[in-house]
């Protein structure tokens, strides 16, 4: 299908991770109901090896809208990750009005706050734990 992509890795033993790119540009909110409806969320990520992850998902130009959102920056799928990897000068809150994170893959998806209602394309994610497959 086109207008997405995705990349499984794993985890930790027996825990896959999926993130998928959604390249139809969407506001923040829109952004987490379509991944809430499709997969489990927007993206949350918690360390630089998913970091490097995205990075490799998400072609070089796009910012896309990742979990990360101002509540004292919390991520949407409740995880309780402290794993920031802000630009130079970000989150510098422009406006007064910029509550929602947006990866910057031209900077190897370092994190910029956004207003929620800019229109960006956007990463899901979902998780399987791992079930044995059965031969049959
Ligand atoms: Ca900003």
């Amino acid at each position: 299908m086109s207008g997405r992509s995705h990349l499984c890795f794993l985890l930790s033993p027996g825990h896959w991770w999926t993130f998928i790119y959604i390249t139809n540009p969407m506001s923040w909110l829109s952004a987490q109901s379509y991944c809430r409806a499709h997969y489990t969320d927007l993206a949350s990520v918690s360390n630089m090896a998913e970091n490097q992850k995205l990075d490799q998902l998400v072609p070089t130009a796009a910012k896309v809208w990742i979990g990360l959102f101002r509540d004292s920056w919390k991520w949407t799928d409740g995880s309780n990750s402290l794993f920031r990897y802000w630009a130079a000068i970000e989150p510098n809150n422009d406006k007064g009005n910029e509550v929602c994170v947006a990866a910057n893959m031209e900077e190897y998806g370092k994190m910029e706050d956004w207003g929620c209602e800019w229109k960006k394309e956007f990463v899901c994610y979902t998780e399987n734990k791992f079930k044995k497959k059965r031969k049959r």
